[in-house]
């Protein structure tokens, strides 16, 4: 029986979620087995606990925990998290092979199957026993686009305590053909278009015409555009001189080439003109065909 104490870096404010794995350093011991889980989770401490399932072979040197312990979900690369009770106050059912297991229903809904991690999280307070006592393993079983069951069950003793399974869902990030850059879905059209055919397009897939936060989003944009020029959702057309986002974002960051925007016949839309002249940006004829990138939040 091994614990860790895991020292929270910082308090938090409410019970944070945490998860936790072990990893032996010394490779191919064919006896290795081991559960892990945490005791008494708190807002600034917890304990991380490992028991050795095999006869006992020698001292276990060399098994590191790694442990995540978070409050607000780090979105990406995680789409959503949880933890459900388990009460545990009958035995466990011989239908499931003694554990005990429950069904998940995820809050979101998945085009694909996500991934799903557990941890069991125990407590010593009420009664309960004392990590000594224990051996908990937890489990995942059929992960669906919908859901998933979750099972526990007490390795150790035949007294089962109340105890929490958190879960963390990881899933694709950005829809099938989209790509993510720095908090965002990126997709480029394969055809040119208008200014404002691209700026439609983009919103009939739940997207904006790009809107440049910044020179890196700047650079990353052109190069989705391999040096071509392409459209960005920068527009002066209510107001002449006064350029705005498609998107209704105010944003300090522009990136003019020199002498521009001249309004050079009336010009309101405005392009960026790619790599050979330094990503910068020219305002031209909305009417002109440039292919263009549509941006959205993460899934
Ligand atoms: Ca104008
Ligand atoms: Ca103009
Ligand atoms: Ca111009």
């Amino acid at each position: 029986m091994t614990i860790f104490l895991c020292y929270l870096q910082r308090k938090f404010s409410v019970k944070p979620s945490v998860f936790v794995t072990s990893k032996h350093y010394n490779p191919g011991l064919k006896r290795d087995a081991s559960s892990v889980w945490l005791e008494d989770v708190t807002k600034s401490s917890c304990k991380v606990c490992m028991r050795e399932l095999q006869n006992y072979a020698g001292s276990h040197r060399h098994i590191f925990v790694n442990w995540l312990a978070f409050s607000d979900l780090p979105n990406p690369p995680f789409s959503e998290h949880n933890s459900i009770y388990f009460a545990n106050d009958k035995p466990p059912n011989s239908r499931h092979y003694n554990a005990f297991c429950k069904e998940a229903i995820f809050a979101k809904s998945y085009n694909t199957t996500p991934h799903v991690f557990v941890s069991a999280s125990h407590s010593t307070k009420g009664g309960n026993q004392s990590p000594v006592h224990n051996s908990i393993a937890a489990w995942v079983e059929h992960i669906s686009r919908k859901g998933f069951r979750v099972c526990v069950k007490e390795l150790y003793e035949a007294k089962y305590d109340p105890l929490f399974i958190s879960y963390i869902v990881l899933s694709d990030i950005c829809p099938d053909g989209w790509d993510y850059f720095n908090g965002y879905c990126y997709l480029t059209s394969s055809v040119c278009a208008p200014w404002v055919t691209a700026v439609s397009n983009c919103s009939a897939m739940n997207s904006h015409l790009v809107t440049v936060h910044n020179q890196e989003e700047n650079v990353y944009i052109q190069h989705r555009h391999n040096g071509e020029r392409s459209w960005i959702g920068l527009n002066d057309r209510s107001v002449e001189g006064s350029f705005v986002w498609t998107n209704k974002e105010i944003i300090s960051f522009q990136f003019w080439a020199p002498q521009q925007p001249n309004n050079l016949k009336n010009e309101d839309c405005v392009h960026a003109l790619g790599a050979e002249d330094g990503y910068t940006w020219n305002d031209v004829s909305c009417d002109k065909c440039y292919n263009y990138t549509c941006v959205k939040g993460m899934f």
